[in-house]
């Protein structure tokens, strides 16, 4: 089981590593400084030079980056390469209207693939595999990520991508899937569906699972571990840093080792900003070494974790952070789709006859992680005739599920029905229990 992907890199010695850190942070920094207006500006501004950055703990003078820099930059407005150097595009879930835009050069997308070679070796992938990735193709970062990663290791690669859950078991059993790749919440679904469809995983060969892109517990992990007899490992990335291939977790499944000869990571406390102990809780906080297209310096994830440099028992000398399941934000992951509250109320404002007045409601229904928003709609409304509120339920649900990505249950409620909260109090209820 414990097979190191590039030992060369992942088992270096913690002093070769750090200076390898620091001179790709230099390089970086000057890179970025050369090529990006945005930092050039507010480094000038606060009169620092990449020169000045002598230390890896120096990073520290630097700014932090938001996602609310990327959102003001759309689309391309961090890019340190011409568009004719970069050969894609993703984008991070969650809002069709001023998402968060990546670019990846050609090294990049070697990077990228090496990164997620990584993680899915570590978690026990093997050439001799066949792979089946249930991440959404797409603008998303997930499955394009793992799918050259894999392909990288030598693995077969079935891009089944979602939705279409009893094909996705036939494909399963019929193409004789042993890695399986995904969101926790859909493989639990999955495994639901498996039951009332008459498959039984035991007559499936699957022995691994790469899963991530959502919080997700290790008693979840020990129950879809029972009910598919396959291994299943908890994967991290975030869009802005490259997607899936930031971490992943090795065979121990004690903390999820960070690419720091690719990200170096610091964990601050959300409010002052200032690090915290090793072992503390705080954001993590992740600047990009080798990235060439688009560069993060000091990229505040939102991603509540501890981070521990303690040697681990797989060989592996990066540092492991704890399972993420907390945000510093009110941002949700809803079956790996990621939105704010404020997006979805900018989407319900836009519509007319909508109140301002509104609930949002996460459950579980199954193992699925569900969405409710409840909605106030004009008094005048309830007297028209059930089918015409049926249809306008309908075009909000669509409306959401074209702009955000999300699929929710919308339900309309008498004016006044809905308590009202104090102002910017939080308008979610969170009924999972994670
Ligand atoms: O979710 C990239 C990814 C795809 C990672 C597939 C792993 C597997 P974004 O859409 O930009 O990118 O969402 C990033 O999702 O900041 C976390 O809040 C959350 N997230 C991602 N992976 C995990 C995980 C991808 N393993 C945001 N555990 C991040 C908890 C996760 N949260």
């Amino acid at each position: 089981m414990n097979e190191i992907w590039n030992p060369e890199y992942e088992s270096m010695s913690r002093d070769e590593l750090r200076e390898l850190q620091f001179k790709r942070l230099q390089m970086t920094l000057r890179w970025v400084y050369e090529n990006v207006p945005f930092h050039h500006e507010r480094w000038s501004a606060m009169k620092l030079k990449p020169a000045d950055i002598r230390s890896l703990e120096d990073v520290r003078k630097l700014p932090f980056t938001v996602k609310a820099d990327f959102k003001a930059a759309y689309p391309y407005g961090l890019f340190a390469l011409p568009l004719d150097k970069v050969i894609r595009i993703h984008a991070s879930s969650g809002t069709m209207s001023n998402p968060t835009v990546v670019g990846y050069s050609r090294g990049d997308l070697s990077t990228w693939s090496e990164l997620c070679a990584r993680v899915a070796v570590a978690g026990g992938a093997r050439f001799h595999d066949v792979a089946q990735i249930a991440f959404e193709y797409g603008l998303t970062t997930g499955a394009f990520g793992m799918h050259a990663g894999l392909e990288r290791v030598g693995v077969t690669v079935i891009p089944a991508s979602t939705g279409n859950t009893v094909r996705q078991l036939q494909i399963m059993r019929d193409f004789k899937t042993t890695v399986l790749v995904g969101t926790p919440s859909y493989v639990m679904h999955l495994t639901d569906v498996a039951l009332e469809s008459g498959y039984d995983f035991k007559d499936l060969q699957l022995r691994v699972g790469l899963l991530g892109s959502e919080p997700w517990t290790n008693q979840v992990r020990a129950e879809l571990e029972r009910r598919t007899g396959m291994s299943a490992s908890d994967i991290y990335g975030l869009s802005e840093v490259i997607g899936p291939g930031v971490s992943y977790e090795c065979w121990n499944k004690d903390g999820l080792h960070i690419s720091e000869d690719h990200f170096l990571v610091e964990v601050v406390d959300p409010q002052t900003g200032e690090p915290v102990p090793e072992g503390k809780e705080g954001e993590l906080v992740f600047t990009s070494l080798t990235k060439e297209a688009v560069p993060v310096i000091r990229y505040r994830s939102g991603d509540l974790a501890s981070v521990s440099y303690r040697a681990c028992a797989c060989g592996r000398i990066f540092a492991r952070h704890s399972k993420v399941y907390a945000r510093t934000d009110d941002m949700i992951v809803i079956r790996g789709v990621n939105v704010y509250p404020a997006s979805i109320e900018a989407v319900l404002l836009d519509i007319e006859k909508v109140e301002p007045h509104y609930q949002i409601i996460l459950y579980r229904e199954g193992s699925l992680d569900q969405i409710e928003i409840q909605i106030e709609v004009t008094p005048s409304f309830f007297t028209d005739a059930v089918r015409k509120l049926q249809a306008f339920q309908h075009h909000v649900e669509e409306r959401l599920r074209q702009e955000l990505g999300i699929r929710p249950r919308v339900r309309l409620v008498e004016p006044k029905s809905i308590p009202r909260h104090a102002e910017n109090s939080p308008r979610l209820i969170d009924n999972r229990g994670v």
